[in-house]
């Protein structure tokens, strides 16, 4: 279990490693099929509202979306937009998030003490959905400017084979040293996005197979481009930090006043952070799937002021 002297090597150098087989196909189906409740429930809402009349929940997991994002275009949004951007707390998660094997390889990079940091995503890049593709960035342009310095581990972990034709993630290698490169707003699809003339050379694609890790850190620039098959290209993105890294643990998302000074806050101050592993006290660990799910739902992106990280819009730069 965990990386090789010479895989940290390899992180710390290109700023990515690949390891294979960090997750069984046993340890993906738990969580496949807790998104597939997600699916289902949010299909039963856009039916029981009249916004969907077909589930198709006879197509397998791979295909399903597809079918009804060529189906209904705008019903199949929201049913990906129910389970993006942190709102999947369901079964599978909490257990994927503190999978040993995985964990194992981050405390050969940070060390033992590790915080889940708020931002984790699950990925179901849709054959045909635009939003599926992720312009050039590094995970740090989305973080508050006091953080930018601080190591933070991206996990990518495909639960299908990721191919360049589904839309594998793109890196490139031996950037990660130099900085923050200047990021836009208002990039395609409405992402965060790296003007193209200041997209470092040498991009390189990772295929990979489903349940291995791509470990990159929070200053590797990454995109992903168009997925050409029939098959959605699953994938969680999970991150992680020391006990260095500015969180909110501890906090509530009333501590987050207009008033309050942007230094002191969380690196992504919207979302809850959580305690994997803590050494010395192994009781602030979260280990309870219910404890978690209600955690995350208090700490809504919505409900929380976080100031703007100061990007311009991509449209205007000169
Ligand atoms: O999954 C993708 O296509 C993009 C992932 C990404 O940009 C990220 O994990 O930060």
């Amino acid at each position: 279990m965990g990386l090789t002297a010479e895989e940290v090597r390899q992180f710390k150098e290109l700023g990515y490693v690949v390891k294979e087989a960090i997750y069984s196909s046993d340890d993906l189906q738990l969580l496949k099929d807790g998104l597939t409740g997600a699916v289902q429930e949010k299909c039963d809402e856009l039916i029981a509202e009249g916004e969907l009349d077909r589930d198709f929940a006879e197509e397998p997991f791979e295909t399903r979306l597809t079918r009804i994002h060529q189906y209904n275009p705008e019903a199949a949004h929201k049913v990906l937009m129910s389970i993006w951007s942190g709102r999947f707390h369901g079964p599978g998660i909490l257990k994927a998030l503190r999978h040993r094997p995985l964990i194992a390889c981050i405390e050969d990079i940070i060390g033992p003490d590790i915080m889940g940091t708020s931002i984790y995503r699950i990925r179901p890049k849709v054959p045909g959905y635009s939003r599926g593709e992720v312009p050039w960035h590094q995970d740090a342009g989305y973080s508050m400017a006091h953080c930018y310095e601080y190591l933070m581990v991206t996990c990518w972990i495909p639960l299908v084979d990721a191919t360049l034709e589904n839309g594998c993630l793109w890196v490139i290698p031996k950037v990660q040293d130099k900085g923050i490169i200047r990021h836009y707003t208002g990039g395609h699809a409405g992402f965060l996005e790296i003007a193209p003339e200041s997209v470092p050379e040498g991009a390189i694609p990772v295929e990979m197979s489903a349940g291995s890790v791509l470990f990159l850190t929070n200053l590797t620039p990454h995109a992903s481009f168009e997925n050409e098959t029939d098959i959605v290209r699953w994938s969680m993105d999970l991150r992680y930090q020391d006990f260095s890294v500015p969180s909110n643990i501890g906090e509530v998302p009333e501590d987050y006043t207009p008033e309050r000074e942007p230094v002191t806050m969380a690196c992504h101050p919207g979302e809850a952070y959580f305690v994997i592993q803590d050494t010395q006290n192994p009781a602030r660990e979260m280990r309870d799937p219910t404890a978690f799910a209600a955690l995350r739902r208090a700490w809504d992106r919505k409900k929380v002021h976080a100031p703007g990280r100061g990007w311009t819009p991509l449209g205007e730069r000169r």
